[in-house]
């Protein structure tokens, strides 16, 4: 009785869905059938915005509802990697059945017409992803939490290969506009910059400041829905856009300029224009100062006015009640504007501005290169934010004085830790204003934490050890496996039940089917068609044939020395020498896929991508290697393709120099879908062997101590003499073998692995790395032991869920006492 009334009922919401559907596409967009045969465009058109529509009551009801909860989390963020958002919603809010049969009248799978979707590529990589899986988290954990961010007009650039090398395209996500954005111009504010300070006293005889002359921007929010999974909850992200002010440049008007003044507006314009395509080296360029200052002035101001409106200027309670999130040192300038609101707007003493600053403020940290570490000459701050800049010194000799008083005298320390560098060009360190300014300091692994209590931040940690935690990252299950894989989704749900998807430490009860062969199978047959389908994709994208009886090895994420892209290469290289000498005992044969992208102006990065495709290129072609290896670039690659690459890999690269990779949130995707992680003692690859078992995780290479040890006398060259392996391979690099007609492109790589100041120490880790691969190769032969790993590895990935981490840093950091 039961079913039959739900079915009947959700027959009549899927009859009203696809009436929906209809009047849409016919009134909405004026088009018919005939339309929507020449194209899926309109029909995607149409569902986005029939599902768009069931999601509108509902986030009005939670907005409403947090009315009532004065708690609000703010996640400040320079990029949200969304990815695309229809697949997500209809996932979240139940309509799977209802949106197919519908589609059907149309004779359109689901499928087609979701690949219609462009991705919202407002990231890079691993930050902006992570930023999209919390507040899924949030929102399906009903926590009051808003992202803002910018609304760039070109995301993360466009990867394509030619001759082998990446070239970057601009990436016009808006030009067939954004369904799921609802522009909110009643919420605008303003920015200044630029301009100086005047100081005066008030009728009381406080001395105040005004900032005056300055160049204003507006910003105009525009706000995308965030659905919680299955819960009514729908939160706000909140994307700023830069517009010039109405009265802009008067003066030039009156002068006559008026081509001028309206050319002015590009200016202003600007600021959302572009996201920075860099992951890891900061440039210091002043449209970037000025996109955090955006981000950081609109957002405080939006926060702050919406506490106005419901409580006046009573900030009492304020401390009590708000959190701001920073996403790395990015928005950390919010430390200085929140002061200013604070002291100049809201003639507020210090002492009280800086108690409630510093009781909101909470700092994530994603790296341990020093070179990403954030610093702005003093110059290009005070030309463009000269009142931030003197708040800036204010808290830095108020900061020093209390370093003085504790540690006394201690002239070397005060000048390691001020908050300003000093020498021959002075500079704002990001990083220590935000530690300065938060109650919270977090790192994003164990390991990555205790390197910054120990190393990066030593200092801060021996001053205020109770400002550090950690809060191990994780992934939205939503995302990357319920969605992204269909297949093994229905196979726990039968197992398990759908528990796991809210809850998925429930993925633990698999762990008994581990040694159950029946199971085992269908583990493996569901990964067989997933790697048809990845096989299917590489072929489209890459032109390259991959036979799905050989194992998938894949390395997808940003292109950095780092993450050795390039140590994967030379066990390519290794494997071709191997099969072209005849040897090929033990070998198992495999494809390896490597794809990322590389930041335009990082040349090394480029020079690896030219020297996997170069080295695909000669492997592929020789006939003799066919049976055995194959590889491919994957062009381009984005959350989009990771959903189709993480379900049919095997085997999962995470080989970063120990100490190096913060956390990693690809190994955990993989982990998820069954893949086995090849993979060094870094980042959360520790927690991952730590939970799946040492005996299901292929380890090797140097520890973070020991590559740290390993630099005082690190000798390359005679590492490479000693290993015939290792010489074979540097001498076929060496010899053109792999650019027969570029003669000495790849010179600089070569020098790099035989340089004794590698700081990534690739010749180091050769030996280890290839006798791991061969591990991987008599493991795999064995399919029921590999079978066994693999479910292992998806039954053990439950703490990798990004509901785990928020549920920590709700407890931990977010609802704390004040
Ligand atoms: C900074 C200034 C100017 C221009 C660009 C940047 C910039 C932009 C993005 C600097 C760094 C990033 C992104 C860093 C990043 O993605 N880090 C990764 O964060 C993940 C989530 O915590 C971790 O899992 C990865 O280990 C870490 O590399």
């Amino acid at each position: 009785m039961m079913k039959k009334q739900m079915s009947s009922s959700s027959n009549t919401a899927g009859k009203k869905l696809s009436k929906d559907l209809d009047r849409h596409l016919n009134l909405t967009l004026g088009r018919d059938n005939c339309d929507v045969n020449t194209s899926h465009h309109y029909l995607y058109k149409s569902l986005g915005k029939t599902v768009r529509d069931r999601l509108i009551s509902s986030w009005r009801a939670t907005r409403c509802h947090h009315h009532e909860d004065p708690t609000r989390i703010s996640y400040l963020s320079l990029e949200f990697l969304v990815g695309r958002s229809l697949q997500n919603a209809i996932l979240n809010l139940d309509l799977e059945e209802s949106v197919k049969d519908a589609l059907h009248e149309h004779a359109c799978e689901l499928e087609d017409i979701e690949s219609e979707e462009v991705d919202a590529g407002l990231g890079n990589g691993g930050l902006g992803r992570l930023a999209a899986c919390f507040l899924d988290s949030c929102a399906t954990l009903n926590i009051p939490v808003t992202g803002y961010g910018l609304r760039y007009h070109y995301g993360m650039f466009q990867q394509t290969i030619r001759n082998g090398y990446q070239v970057e395209r601009p990436d016009m996500w808006l030009r067939h506009g954004n369904l799921w954005e609802l522009e909110t111009p009643e919420y605008t504010r303003v920015v200044k910059f630029r301009g100086r300070t005047e100081y005066y006293h008030d009728d009381h005889g406080h001395k105040r400041v005004h900032w005056v002359n300055t160049n204003d921007v507006l910003a105009i929010p525009y706000d995308m829905p965030v659905p919680g999974y299955r819960n009514e909850t729908v939160n706000t992200l909140r994307l700023w856009n830069a517009e010039a002010t109405d009265e802009f440049n008067l003066d030039e008007f009156h002068a006559g300029d008026y081509t001028d003044a309206v050319a002015a507006k590009n200016r202003a314009e600007l600021i959302t224009m572009v996201l920075y395509p860099n992951d890891s080296s900061v440039q210091g360029k002043a449209l970037r100062l000025r996109q955090q200052y955006f981000l950081v002035s609109a957002s405080l101001q939006d926060v702050l006015h919406n506490w106005e409106r419901r409580y006046g200027r009573d900030f009492t309670n304020f401390a009590k009640n708000n959190v701001f999130q920073l996403n790395d040192t990015h928005p950390a300038i919010a430390v200085a504007e929140l002061m200013r609101l604070l002291v100049d707007h809201y003639w507020m003493e210090w002492e009280q501005a800086w108690t409630i600053t510093t009781a909101t403020m909470a700092y994530t940290n994603h790296t341990l290169l020093p070179e990403a570490l954030e610093t702005w000459s003093v110059e290009l701050f005070g030309e463009l934010l000269p009142r931030l800049l003197e708040i800036i010194y204010e808290i830095n000799a108020r900061f020093l004085a209390q370093v003085a008083e504790k540690w006394p005298a201690d002239v070397d320390r005060l000048r390691r830790m001020s908050i300003v560098g000093e020498g021959d060009n002075r500079h704002i360190r990001m990083a220590y204003l935000a530690i300065v300014g938060s109650y919270s300091v977090n790192g994003v692994a164990a390991l990555h934490t205790e390197l910054l209590e120990k190393g990066l931040f030593r200092d801060f940690y021996e001053l205020w050890p109770e400002k550090f935690n950690n809060k191990t990252n994780g992934v939205t299950p939503r995302r990357w496996l319920a969605h992204c894989n269909r297949g093994l989704a229905s196979l726990l749900v039968e197992t398990i039940g759908d528990g796991w998807v809210k809850d998925l430490s429930e993925l633990e009860k698999l762990k008994v089917y581990a040694e159950d062969s029946a199971f085992a199978e269908r583990f493996m047959a569901i990964k067989l068609s997933n790697k048809e389908r990845l096989a299917a994709l590489v072929a489209h994208d890459c032109g390259v044939s991959f036979d799905t009886n050989m194992i998938f090895d894949v390395q997808v994420k940003r292109i950095h020395e780092y993450k050795r892209q390039l140590l994967n290469v030379l066990h390519i290289v290794h494997l071709y020498d191997r099969i072209t000498r005849g040897d090929t005992n033990g070998m198992y044969p495999r494809c390896v896929l490597l794809g990322g992208k590389a930041a335009p102006g990082y040349f090394i990065a480029k020079l690896i991508i030219k020297l996997v495709n170069s080295v695909a290129e000669v492997v592929n072609r020789d006939a003799r290697a066919r049976p055995w290896l194959r590889v491919a670039f994957f062009p381009n690659f984005r959350v989009t393709a990771m959903e189709r690459i993480c379900p049919g890999t095997d085997l999962s690269e995470q080989i970063s120099t120990a100490g190096k990779e913060a956390s990693g949130t690809g190994n955990m995707k993989f982990m998820m879908n069954g893949a086995v992680t090849i993979g060094t003692l870094d980042g959360a690859n520790i927690e991952i062997r730590n939970a799946v078992g040492a005996d299901n995780f292929f380890l090797f290479g140097m520890t973070a101590a020991e590559v740290e040890q390993a630099h005082t006398n690190y000798d390359p060259n005679s590492i490479i003499a000693a290993d015939p392996d290792l010489n074979r391979v540097m001498s076929l690099l060496e010899s053109g073998q792999f650019n027969l007609f570029e003669k000495g492109i790849f010179d600089p790589i070569t020098q790099a692995i035989r340089s004794p100041t590698d700081p990534w120490m690739i010749a180091a880790d050769f030996r280890s790395y290839i006798d791991a691969q061969q591990r991987v190769c008599d493991v795999y032969a064995d399919k029921p032991m590999w079978a066994r790993m693999a479910v292992l590895n998806t039954a053990s990935s439950g703490e990798f869920s990004s509901d785990r981490t928020i549920k920590q840093y709700r407890d931990e950091i977010w609802y704390r006492d004040v």
